[in-house]
């Protein structure tokens, strides 16, 4: 059983809006909250690798549980990485910093497929460990487990490393299909099960990241990647937690990965809540999507940023706020506290 977290997690504000329920305050957490922008942070990793540091139980609560307490957000989402399960099944590779992960080998070949074998609970002890002492920690805010959808891994593995243009994965999607879908139904394995694990030990909502997916065309992505992330998200369908999904520049496919299993669409800050919501259709939640830009604008100017998108979200089934994409690291945090406590105002009712 998934759970020790008190029945109150259920009920709170993350949740109901996860599930198009009423809420008392608009709920707000902003992907990439734990990390650079912290000071408390980089005092904490100073000369720890990022992949070393994900997997330390304690570093991880300890920097998990930094923007929950600074900002007060309704969320804490695990301090990992989207590599995570990849590097704990074998894989050769290095969060570099100012970069992203590097692959040392590419996976390019069927041969290079034998060196992503599936993910099982004893690669991740870790991961259930954290999480643990972070439901215990955390009380009534509900915890976020997240993974890489197959596609946003598959473009790391196949690249090597961060890439703009994402050539070569999409050469060997449309130049081999076959090796693309092996690839891919390996890596929804992998993700999916990272995923079950973060649930079973108490993670209360995931967040399936694609986050380079607004690179392909919406036919494309009904072929070549929905059929995987469904997959993925449906080895946590029935667990009883709301599932996000996310990408960037998504305007095309929001209706796509909705119906990949998803209740709640994450939109980064190109469509409004409302189209969004229109595109994605009735029955879910949407995610989002103040530009983090404005987050270095004149206070004013970010005030009324922010209340038009609580307004606009009264407005559709259920909203959670959020940025459209992750925290810089050269913002000043003392901004998105403001943020939290504007988002809790103006929407209390
Ligand atoms: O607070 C939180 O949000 C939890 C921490 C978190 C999350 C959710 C980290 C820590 N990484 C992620 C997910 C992640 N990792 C995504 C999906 C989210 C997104 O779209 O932003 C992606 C694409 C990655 C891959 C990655 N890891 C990048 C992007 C590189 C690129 O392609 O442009 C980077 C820079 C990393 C490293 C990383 N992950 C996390 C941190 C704090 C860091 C920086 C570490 C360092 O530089 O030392």
């Amino acid at each position: 059983m998934p759970s020790s977290a008190p029945a109150r997690t259920r009920a709170s504000d993350l949740l109901r809006a996860a599930r198009c329920e009423p809420v008392t305050r608009t709920p707000v957490w902003f992907m990439r909250q734990a990390g650079r922008s912290l000071p408390e942070y980089r005092a904490l990793r100073a000369g720890t690798a990022m992949l070393q540091a994900c997997t330390r139980p304690e570093l991880v609560t300890e920097i998990t549980m930094q923007p929950v307490r600074r900002h007060g957000v309704d969320a804490a989402i695990l301090f990992s990485d989207i590599v995570v399960p990849l590097a704990a099944v074998g894989l050769d590779l290095e969060v570099v910093a100012g970069v992203g992960p590097v692959v040392a080998r590419p996976v390019r070949t069927r041969a290079d497929l034998d060196r992503v074998p599936e993910l099982t609970g004893e690669h991740v002890p870790y991961i259930t460990e954290a999480v643990r002492l972070l439901v215990a920690e955390l009380g009534d805010t509900p915890l976020i487990g997240f993974a890489g959808a197959p596609f946003t891994l598959a473009s790391y593995l196949v690249e090597g490393g961060p890439s703009r243009s994402h050539v070569r994965t999409k050469a060997l999607m449309h130049g081999d299909p076959g090796l693309w879908h092996a690839l891919c139904d390996r890596l929804a394995q992998v993700s999916g099960e990272f995923l079950r694990v973060q649930v079973q030990a108490g993670a209360r909502v995931v967040q399936l990241f694609d986050s380079w997916v607004g690179a392909l065309s919406r036919s494309d992505y009904a072929r070549f990647v929905q059929p995987h992330s469904a997959r993925t998200l449906a080895a946590v369908a029935g667990l009883g937690v709301p599932r996000i999904h996310f990408g960037v520049g998504t305007g095309e496919l929001l209706a796509l990965m909705g119906a990949a299993g998803a209740e709640v669409v994450g939109v980064d800050y190109r469509v409004s809540l409302t189209d969004a919501s229109e595109r994605i259709g009735p029955g879910h939640a949407v995610q989002g999507n103040l530009d983090p830009a404005l987050l270095f604008a004149p206070w004013e100017v970010l005030r009324e940023a922010v209340v038009d998108i609580v307004e606009e979200g009264r407005h559709v089934p259920g909203h959670i706020f959020n940025l459209g994409h992750g925290v810089p690291p050269d913002v000043d945090p003392d901004v998105l506290t403001r943020v939290t406590e504007l988002v809790h105002d103006v929407s209390a009712r």
